[in-house]
């Protein structure tokens, strides 16, 4: 067992390493997938349950955000392997009861694996830690209402925090920021702001909109998809149906990433008999691996060439846009050493690329994590803004720019208002429901952390997510959680979050996506929005995991009506019938009118993009922006790496489905460190070899993550890769994104220490 290794688990004991795939998908990807079903829910409930995903009628899978194809085009078979991993993990038929807490007190639970958790089952009756207790024991829903709103009456608004997870529906998600709202605080940390904020940040800041332009259409019908700081091969694999769909139309797909992974190279079609077992689609017809945050010299240096060949669209840059001048005299001072320092890739291989742009007339460029983990992201990714307006990639078909999401309704709870700055219908929504709304910014989840390290913070409610492992610097998150007088965590599973209690902590279990939720006036169904802005109905079919579990929009309407008796919010109708949250919904927030008719479409329907549908861009001139700030090259001292984070094929998150990255060549462990062969031997560590890794930054405080296996892999030169959430012990609190405060989690420098 690895030291430090949780109790009772094999931890790394058998970790084995193979050669890393070059193909996604295929045959194995369906084994897997059946078989993570059948392993939680036995032959017939994996039949029934994987065959509703993504169907009209159906729900909407709970694992990534990327869009299903219109109800004709949809396939039967619309999961992947691992949106049948994520429904087997809710659909589970293990169960926690009260037993359970009795048998297991909280401190021996703290030192069990994310994975171990994990894998006990679902959560099924509420249940409290009382102060000074080494237990959870089950308490009554009206009794956790009542405890949970004493704590928040006691509290001025503005020391209680709302997390929320974006699995959230949209119903739900309404619900709760009218909650934190009316109570009186704009303290709405979620995910978002340690995933895209970056992406929304930067788009808003340059076209206007902090959203994604290209629909599933455009993907289909592109001629050039630049794929940057994605692994859609694990996290988004049915993005990989529709690369294929656009390659088998003659589309050119580059891809930008230090690690060479295995669906951006080559990819089997499941859903299509041949690719099953046949070659696969060779993806990318370019791939540039570049150094851990190299992205913004590598896209600088292609607009570069792209006015130095003429290749801009001239009439374009004059009707919509701003700042050209200014961004061009800033390309002409282009260093290309600095380009070659930050990027690790030679004149050439940029220039190649720089040409399939060139070419193209019609590009889009999709990213993820890559590019917003990053302390330069909102730089880089307005970077990527600049080339395409120089190309004029924006309201035409095929192009465009596409912040591919993660959780499978992140983007749809921050329409809802999920946000710790007042978004611009609130004071219009208060004057409806008669209630003030607060419009003091908020704390995001770094300022929420920084509250409660220093103390300012006396209730944590989480509406979903898990925010212990998920935040940076563990051992600062465990004790800011641990400082609150209560916590709250509405979960459908056991996790690190629910064992680093507050004084106080409660554990309300919920309904999943999966399941059916009745209420008094009958069935209900719930609206999430994709990556692509299209927002659509699911509808839960399994029955519940437990009769005790309560959906979310219950837990918040019930916590509401006890906080808040004398509120003038119809709390009780909207738990009664969602259509009449759907109703103020489509009073309140824009693009939602005709809400309820709309949704029952099993289509759905698109919300407006004003850039993508009538190049209207929504900033203060009403033109798109180029924006050119200083060139980041990150300087890695002598000896040292820049670590990213990243998943393996068998995690959601911080929720760990196996010990397995199979396209990585990772068996049985996940305390592996990903290290370029050449800098091993410059090292002076041997592939295999256990060593420990420490984090180096300006504060001095030594942050360490021990014993790892060295493993030699073809990442880029001076750069490592390792797992999250194990890592995240390394990334400092305060290392954030300029401009959006996200952790630098894609960007920490390390040194590895052998243990001997
Ligand atoms: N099965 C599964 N699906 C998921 C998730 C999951 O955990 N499991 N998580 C969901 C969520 S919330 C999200 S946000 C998405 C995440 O989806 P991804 O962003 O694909 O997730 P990561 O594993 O963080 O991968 C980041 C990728 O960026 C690359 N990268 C790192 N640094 C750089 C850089 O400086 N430049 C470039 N060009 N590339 C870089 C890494 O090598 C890696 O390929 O997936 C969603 N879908
Ligand atoms: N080092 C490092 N840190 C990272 C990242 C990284 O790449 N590297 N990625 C960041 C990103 S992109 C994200 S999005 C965050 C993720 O942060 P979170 O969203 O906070 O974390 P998850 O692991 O997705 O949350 C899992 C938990 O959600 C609960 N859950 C699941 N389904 C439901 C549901 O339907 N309702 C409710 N109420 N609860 C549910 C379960 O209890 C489960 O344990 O982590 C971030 N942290
Ligand atoms: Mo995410």
């Amino acid at each position: 067992m690895a030291k430090g290794a949780p109790r009772d688990d094999a931890g790394d004991r058998d970790l084995r390493i193979d050669t890393p795939k070059r193909t996604a998908a295929g045959l194995p990807g369906v084994t897997h997938a059946l078989g993570a079903g059948v392993a939680q829910m036995g032959v017939r409930r994996t039949a029934l349950t994987l065959l509703r995903v993504n169907q009209p009628g159906g729900f909407d899978c709970p694992g990534c955000a990327w869009p299903e194809p219109g109800p004709g085009a949809r396939s039967h078979t619309e999961f992947c392997e691992n949106g049948a991993k994520a429904v087997a993990e809710e659909a589970t038929l293990r169960r926690i009861t009260p037993e359970f807490f009795a048998a297991h007190p909280i401190s021996e639970l703290a030192e069990r694996s994310d994975h171990w958790l994990g894998q006990q089952g679902r959560l099924t009756a509420p249940v409290v830690r009382h102060p000074g207790s080494d237990h959870y024991v089950p308490i009554s829903w009206d009794e956790a209402f009542a405890l949970t709103a004493a704590h928040l009456s006691a509290a001025e608004p503005d020391e209680a925090v709302f997390y929320t997870s974006g699995r959230t529906s949209n119903e739900a998600a309404f619900l709760y920021q009218l909650l934190a709202r009316s109570y009186g605080t704009n303290n709405m940390p979620d995910c978002s702001n340690m995933c895209h904020e970056s992406s929304g940040v930067a788009l808003s800041g340059t076209i206007g909109i902090g959203k994604g332009s290209v629909t599933l259409d455009d993907i289909h019908r592109a001629g050039l998809i630049v794929v940057v700081g994605q692994n859609p091969g694990t996290n988004h694999p049915r993005m990989l149906i529709a690369l294929e769909e656009a390659k088998r139309r003659g589309a050119k797909i580059l891809a930008v990433n230090p690690m060479p992974e295995a669906g951006l190279i080559n990819f089997r079609n499941p859903q299509k008999p041949r690719g099953l077992v046949g070659r696969g689609t060779p993806l990318a017809d370019q791939f540039l691996q570049i150094k851990v945050g190299g992205d913004q010299a590598l896209f600088r240096a292609i607009a570069a060439l792209l006015v130095e060949w003429g290749a801009v669209d001239e009439s374009f840059v004059d009707r919509h846009t701003s700042g050209f001048e200014a961004y061009t005299a800033v390309l002409r001072t282009l260093d290309w050493a600095d380009v070659a320092a930050a990027t690790g890739l030679s004149r050439e291989e940029i220039v190649a690329a720089a040409r399939l742009v060139a070419a193209s007339d019609a590009t889009i460029v999709c990213w993820a994590m890559g590019l917003t983990q990053q302390r330069e992201s909102v730089a880089t990714i307005r970077e990527i803004v600049n080339v395409q307006l120089l190309r004029g990639m924006l309201g035409r078909p095929g192009a465009g720019l596409c912040p591919v999401r993660g959780h499978s309704n992140v983007q749809g709870d921050r329409t809802m208002g999920i946000w710790h700055e007042p978004p611009p219908w609130s004071p219009a929504a208060g004057d409806l429901l008669g209630v003030p709304m607060p419009t003091r910014r908020g704390y995001d989840t770094v300022d929420a952390l920084r509250a409660m390290r220093d103390g300012r913070v006396r209730v944590f409610v989480a509406l979903g997510g898990n925010f212990a492992a998920a935040t940076p610097d563990t051992a600062v998150t465990e004790a800011a959680l641990r400082s609150c007088a209560l916590t709250v965590h509405v979960s459908t599973k056991l996790n690190r979050s629910h064992v680093v209690p507050g004084a106080t902590s409660l554990i309300l279990p919920c309904l999943g996506r999966t399941e059916r939720d009745r209420q008094e006036s009958g069935e209900q169904f719930v609206t999430v929005e994709d990556s692509m802005s299209a927002v659509h109905a699911s509808r839960g079919r399994l029955a519940p995991a437990s009769p005790d579990l309560l959906s979310e929009v219950s837990i918040v309407t019930r916590l509401a009506r006890a906080l808040m008796p004398e509120s003038p919010v119809p709390w009780a109708a909207y738990e009664t019938d969602y259509r009449a949250i759907r109703k103020v919904i489509s009073l309140v927030v824009p693009g939602f009118e005709d809400f309820e008719a709309r949704v029952s479409d099993p289509a759905g329907f698109t919300l407006p993009h004003p850039p993508r549908d009538r190049l209207e861009f929504p900033t203060p001139s009403g033109k798109a922006l180029f924006t050119a700030g200083p060139l980041s090259v990150i300087r890695v001292p002598e000896g040292r790496l820049l670590l990213q984070t990243v998943r393996s094929h068998d995690q959601y998150n911080t929720t760990i489905y196996g010990m397995d990255d199979r396209y990585r060549g990772v068996r049985a462990g996940r305390r592996v460190v990903f290290v370029n062969p050449e800098d091993l031997a410059a090292l002076g560590v041997a592939d295999g070899d256990t060593v420990d890794l420490i984090s180096e930054w300006t504060d001095g405080v030594e942050r360490r993550a021990k014993s790892f296996r060295a493993v030699a892999y073809p990442t880029a030169r001076g750069c490592a890769a390792t797992y999250f959430p194990e890592a995240n012990v390394l990334v400092p609190l305060d290392s954030t994104a300029q401009d959006s405060n996200t952790p630098t989690s894609k960007q920490i420098i390390v040194r590895l220490e052998p243990v001997a």
